[in-house]
């Protein structure tokens, strides 16, 4: 009976257990997961963008055959996060319509654009160290199909984030131009960066929510804050300056305090007015409109086998 059926859910949740596909849960806690995993699978995709942009034009063989492999994660995180989505029921063909549509969102930070190749070690950097924040705690997520897709994505993401710092540090030791690209680069993402870990406490609608089904571990501020706190010893190892005068160790606190974000850059960006988000979705959607012949010959053999095996 319901009664039953919801307590068990919420014993599970207590008892820090996961919910499987088989468990019922209530209505709220399908579409919140299906909402966010959806949104992180269309950030994968989405993501392959701003660095795909570069594969043609990595400076050597080494550095292209780092960048296909990271992109081609990307491409691996988006579809198990699909099939993770799949498990509570959502359609992934009405997924990638609502992404193509601009019916469903994805990550802020891919409606910037990449100008010269350090970006695509700042976005490791970066980009994917905010990644690596948000996503180790969804390790312990309460829905078991999404926890244990971020294991490996982490594992991943790590990589991606290492070669991201390597890359950096190998142009900061080169010439004075290389030394002002990297500068350039970091100065153009790092606000940005710090807008993926989702508005304020006070103006998160879903954090509460989130937090009572153990969906999310920590709210976003006090993941921003892990990530700044991380951040800056390896700014200064880099040797480039954040750019923020605000920025600066508390030790009251125990934190760096930094400055204000633009928090109306952020609002402007999700409602699809930021500088690449035409451009993204537009890709995406020419992508999948081209695919199609795949996707129905794919569906012309699996009926034509299953005819087979049925004869
Ligand atoms: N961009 O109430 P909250 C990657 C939306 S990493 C766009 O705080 P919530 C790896 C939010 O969805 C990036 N939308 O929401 C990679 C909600 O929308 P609603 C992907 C944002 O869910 C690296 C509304 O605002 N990572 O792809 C953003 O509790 C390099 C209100 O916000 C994930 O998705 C934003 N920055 O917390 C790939 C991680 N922030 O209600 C390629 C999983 C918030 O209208 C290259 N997701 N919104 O549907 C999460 O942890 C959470 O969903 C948050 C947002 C923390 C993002």
């Amino acid at each position: 009976s319901e009664p039953d059926l919801e307590r068990h859910f919420e014993g599970t949740i207590a008892r820090d257990a996961r919910i499987e596909p088989r468990d019922w849960v209530p209505e709220g806690y399908r579409k919140t997961m299906i909402r966010q995993i959806a949104q992180h699978a269309h950030s994968e995709i989405i993501g392959m963008q701003p660095e795909g942009n570069w594969i043609t034009r990595a400076p050597s063989l080494r550095r292209k055959a780092i960048l296909l492999a990271k992109v081609q994660d990307e491409a691996g995180h988006g579809l198990y996060l699909y099939s993770a989505a799949e498990t509570l029921g959502a359609d992934r063909a009405e997924l990638t319509e609502k992404l193509v549509t601009g019916r469903q969102k994805y990550s802020s930070i891919f409606n910037y654009p990449t100008l010269n190749f350090a970006d695509v070690g700042v976005i490791g950097w970066l980009v994917d160290g905010a990644a690596i924040c948000n996503q180790v705690p969804l390790c312990r997520s309460s829905y078991g199909p999404y926890a244990r897709a971020m294991i490996r994505i982490c594992k991943e993401e790590s990589f991606h984030q290492r070669q991201g710092y390597e890359l950096l540090m190998t142009m900061m030791k080169g010439t004075e131009q290389q030394r002002r690209m990297v500068q350039d680069a970091t100065d153009r993402w790092w606000w940005p960066s710090l807008m993926m870990f989702g508005p304020p406490d006070a103006d998160s609608p879903n954090t509460a929510q989130s937090m009572a089904w153990k969906i999310k571990r920590h709210t976003n501020d006090e993941l921003r804050q892990r990530f700044v706190d991380m951040t800056v010893p390896q700014a200064e190892a880099l040797g480039v300056t954040l750019p923020d005068p605000e920025l600066r160790w508390n030790p009251e606190r125990g934190h760096y305090d930094f400055g204000e974000i633009d928090w109306t850059e952020f609002k402007r960006v999700l409602s699809g007015a930021g500088p690449c988000n035409a451009e993204r979705v537009a890709h995406r959607r020419a992508a999948h409109e081209n695919g199609a012949w795949v996707r129905e010959a794919a569906a012309a053999h699996a009926a034509k086998s299953r005819r087979g095996r049925e004869k």
